[in-house]
């Protein structure tokens, strides 16, 4: 059977995510992950048109529910995620239990996440976090990252509490990495990103999920949060 992944890309990519900390890499298997997360949220009685719009009539109340519902099919999204992660990674390894599901509204500052780097939510800085977005994300809709070496500069002035404003941050934080729909950004636990304000009209559903690799400093805080998956799973 023929290959889904094309290896010339799958090593340039492993190369670009070890060397700078994160790569934006195409997901083979993205129809599959696609028509899947649309059944789940056909499920949940909303219609899955293809831009999510579904989401902006809902109250909170019914957001939260669909969020906590949502959570109970994590297995069959992450069914997809150790098909792609597999083939980057050819051995066992600990994958996240369930991903978390995240929506980035139009105009709603409460679903802007605040700059940061996984470490400071307790992973280690070897955990490796896959974040998939379900809409073209072009225009500031998704995730503003740094490179690792740019990190560490802007984490040496935040470990010595100087205040830092935005100014000083790189004008990288300020846009969203782009990237279409059928990508994933892979980056490494010390890479700082936000996302940014998402001024226009289009909702941005996302998924994210954290990796493990063996032989690797795991955060003793999150080791519960994971499961290992054998080869051949
Ligand atoms: O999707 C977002 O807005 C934030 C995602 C994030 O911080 C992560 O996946 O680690
Ligand atoms: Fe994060």
């Amino acid at each position: 059977m023929q290959s889904l992944f094309n290896d010339q890309q799958t090593e340039k990519d492993i190369r670009k995510l070890i060397d700078t900390g994160f790569v934006v890499a195409q997901l083979p298997n993205y129809g599959e992950l696609r028509a899947d997360l649309d059944s789940i949220v056909n499920k949940l009685n909303h219609k899955a048109d293809r831009s999510f719009s579904f989401i902006d009539n809902l109250t909170e109340y019914e957001l939260n529910e669909f969020k906590k519902q949502f959570f109970l099919h994590a297995d069959i999204l992450n069914k997809h995620l150790i098909v792609f992660l597999r083939h980057y990674f050819p051995f066992p390894f600990y994958l996240q239990k369930s991903p978390y599901l995240r929506i980035n509204s139009p105009f709603r500052e409460p679903d802007i996440t605040p700059l940061h780097t996984d470490v400071m939510y307790g992973h280690s800085k070897d955990t490796i976090t896959v974040w998939i977005p379900f809409v073209d994300c072009l225009n500031d809709e998704g995730l503003s990252i740094l490179d690792r070496k740019q990190s560490e500069t802007i984490l040496i002035k935040l470990d010595k509490r100087r205040p830092i404003s935005e100014h000083v941050l790189p004008p990288e934080l300020n846009k969203g990495i782009k990237m279409h729909e059928g990508a994933a950004l892979l980056f490494f636990g010390n890479c700082l990103h936000r996302s940014v304000f998402n001024p226009k009209n289009k909702t941005r559903l996302s998924i994210d999920s954290r990796i493990h690799l063996p032989g690797k400093k795991f955060s003793q805080k999150k080791f519960e949060l994971f499961r290992k998956i054998e080869y051949g799973y």
